[in-house]
């Protein structure tokens, strides 16, 4: 069965149409807004009468309506659905001003404005759009009720300044209750529109009879004739906004007189969803919480300069350096390691090894060495618990190797180093770091390291800070050997000495372990013949 909903009265002589709220094909129900009308005086929402499914569309945005013109036919199907009466259309009427003694021209008067007609016994102040000393025009809106039935905006029914503000968000209101009161300048009023002649409603608001006094003139000079800034929208665009959470303010509007559309809403929704990310630039993504940011700098200003974006490894190596660098407090232990023996010790092997397509350095002794370390120094084989309260010790030991590739950083794992001999680690590491330049680590490969090894012997200098590679607890930082006169009790020898630079996370090792775990690694290194007992 077809059912057409017409314009109730819209209060005026005639409306226009400012919203269609459905589509044909929509399915709607009672009480469910169908059409925005605007007149001279009122803003007002059609409902819905019965339920059902909307077949066209009668009127376009724009069109004038009168009482009685044919707005939207709903298919109802076969129930029969009774008529409209029960949802008849709430009409807002514009709120009134409390009729007061007209005071003498030239001279402010303080005019309450009370609650129109709200289609409902109560509404509640859901949004307050001014605020005391605000300057407003006629038809600025002053807040937003709602009712069971409706939102409405209540525009200003005078020209004035707000004085006060009777009501805060929250409350509830019937017809007539004060809302807010707003001086104006009676009589003489070049500055604002003169205030409109009072609707005709009932008022709980004490009038005042003729007999009594007209508030005294209030001395202030006149505020400038701006109108206060508004959102332009109808009451069911603002409560679509509330739920959706959209600042009004920052809707584009397209409707008729810079109106905001329910498609404006939603469209503002659709963009801020799809809109990219907020670009992170590079300084906010080094940043940490807490810290003062860097400021953008403009480099370009001072000559030529070339952006040039981070690989993968470098970016997210990046990302886990600076992590492991603001969580942990890092100290680093400097020691030297005599290592004149090994040296002789590894010259005489290597070209042996070379046959067997072994590269023979130092670091593999170091790996070993290590391992062996790790057994007598826990500690240094463990993690600390994301709680900060406990240490996880390993029972295996697995030592990660920093490798200088030409796309970044990279640690592949030696596993159970300490079960295997310098001749296997020194095999494994070649085989580790060539697959390593090649990109062929596999993502194992790289994990479940318990300590790790940075060289940058065969590069040169003499020692630096290596960062603890998270959740590990130290790192061991190798520079190149350089020989040096060493005093043995007689004479100045020369000797070949390795510096080692211990980084180590302070919550878990205190400095004496560290010096310890050096002074220790050097008497290994000194005489290797301790790795074979
Ligand atoms: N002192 C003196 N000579 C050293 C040395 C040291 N500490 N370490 C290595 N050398 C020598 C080697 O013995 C080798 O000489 P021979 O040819 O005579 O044997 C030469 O330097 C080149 O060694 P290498 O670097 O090729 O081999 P390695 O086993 O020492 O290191 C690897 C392998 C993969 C660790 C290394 O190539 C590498 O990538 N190092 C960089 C690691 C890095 O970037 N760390 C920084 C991390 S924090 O940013």
């Amino acid at each position: 069965m077809l059912q057409v909903v017409k314009a109730p009265d819209p209060g005026a002589d005639k409306a226009e149409v400012i919203e269609i709220l459905v589509k044909p094909g929509q399915r709607v129900h009672r009480e469910m807004s169908l059409v925005v009308l605007e007149s001279a005086k009122a803003t007002m929402e059609v409902p819905c009468p019965v339920e059902g499914v909307v077949g066209e569309v009668l009127i376009r945005i724009g069109d004038p309506v009168a009482e009685g013109t044919p707005l939207i036919s709903v298919e109802t199907g076969a129930v029969e659905t009774p008529a409209a009466p029960a949802a008849a259309p709430v009409i807002v009427s514009p709120p009134v001003v409390a009729p007061t003694l007209v005071a003498p021209p030239g001279v402010m008067s303080v005019q309450p404005v009370v609650a129109p007609d709200i289609g409902s016994d109560s509404a509640d102040v859901i949004e307050l759009l001014v605020s005391p000393g605000q300057i407003v025009a006629v038809d600025t809106p002053l807040m937003v009720l709602e009712s069971a039935k409706a939102t409405m905006e209540v525009p200003s029914p005078i020209a004035g300044v707000v004085r006060s503000v009777a009501v805060k968000v929250g409350d509830a209101v019937s017809q007539g209750v004060l809302l807010l009161q707003v001086e104006t300048e009676t009589g003489s009023g070049p500055v604002f529109t003169p205030a409109p002649e009072p609707a005709e409603v009932s008022s709980p608001v004490p009038e005042r009879s003729a007999a009594e006094p007209v508030r005294p003139t209030i001395a202030v000079s006149a505020p400038p004739a701006v109108a206060a800034a508004s959102v332009h929208c109808g009451p069911a665009v603002r409560r679509m906004a509330r739920e959706l959470g959209v600042d009004l303010s920052r809707v584009p509007a397209t409707g008729p007189k810079g109106r905001i559309l329910k498609e404006d809403v939603f469209a503002w929704v659709k963009q801020s969803l799809t809109a990219a990310p907020t670009p992170v630039t590079p300084a906010a993504a080094t940043q940490s919480p807490g810290l003062p940011p860097l400021p953008e700098i403009d480099f370009a200003k001072w000559g030529v300069v070339e952006a040039q974006p981070l690989s993968r490894i470098q970016a997210l190596s990046a990302k886990n350096l600076h992590r492991a660098w603001v969580h942990i407090p890092h100290v680093t232990q400097f020691d030297e390691a005599d290592i004149s023996e090994l040296e002789s010790f590894r010259k005489a092997q290597k070209d042996v090894m070379k046959k067997q397509g072994v590269n023979l350095t130092v670091l593999a002794f170091l790996v070993r060495a290590c391992a062996r370390l790790l057994q007598e120094f826990p500690r240094f084989n463990a993690s600390l618990a994301t709680d900060g309260q406990t240490l996880i010790l390993k029972k295996y030991i697995h030592i990660g190797v920093a490798v200088d590739t030409p796309n970044g950083l990279v640690v592949p794992v030696i596993r159970d180093a300490d079960r295997k001999s310098v001749r296997e680690i020194a095999q494994e590491m070649g085989e580790l770091s060539a697959k390593a330049r090649d990109k062929k680590l596999s993502p194992a490969e790289m994990q479940g390291g318990t300590f790790s090894i940075s060289s940058l012997g065969g590069i040169g200098g003499t020692a630096f800070t290596p960062i603890v590679n998270w959740p590990e607890v130290a790192i061991l930082g190798v520079s190149r050997a350089a020989t040096k006169p060493v005093w043995d009790g007689g004479a100045f020898v020369p000797r070949l000495m390795l510096p080692l630079s211990l980084s180590y996370d302070h919550r878990v090792i205190d400095g004496a372990d560290a010096a310890r775990f050096t002074a220790r690694l050097s008497a290994v290194l000194a005489d290797i013949r301790v790795l074979l007992l």
